[in-house]
């Protein structure tokens, strides 16, 4: 898995760090895309809704998938508009710790109960 994701990607930065050496001026466009990894409390498919949808309006995000039995949520994104920092703390703030991290507090006590860390995966 993680080396079927870290294939292409790398396919892509070494596309796009060619290209900066004969066109500056295109790589904005032609960005490259980071990957990050976060483990969350997320426990069932509400999470993963949630969780994905509330990342996908975060700012550079280009796509984030959870994989609810491993609780890895797996996001894509530009690394000149956002930073995992961020998108960890954009985790938080939707109710699910991000690896050593605890959630908001206020956002965790409005999750229903079923989506409780407390909760096993299900
Ligand atoms: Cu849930």
């Amino acid at each position: 898995m993680k080396l079927l994701l870290s294939l292409p990607l790398f396919a892509l930065l070494s596309f796009s760090s060619a290209q900066a050496q004969t066109a500056p001026a295109a790589q904005a466009k032609t960005a490259s895309a980071a990957t990050a990894q976060f483990k969350t409390s997320a426990v069932c498919e509400m999470c993963k809704t949630r969780l994905e949808k509330s990342l996908a309006y975060e700012k550079g995000v280009q796509s984030a998938v959870l994989d609810v039995p491993t609780q890895m949520l797996t996001v894509t994104y530009r690394p000149d508009k956002t930073s995992p920092a961020a998108l960890r703390t954009a985790v938080q703030k939707t109710g699910y710790d991000a690896d050593d991290q605890a959630a908001d507090a206020r956002a965790y006590s409005r999750l229903p109960d079923c989506c409780k860390k407390t909760n096993a995966v299900h």
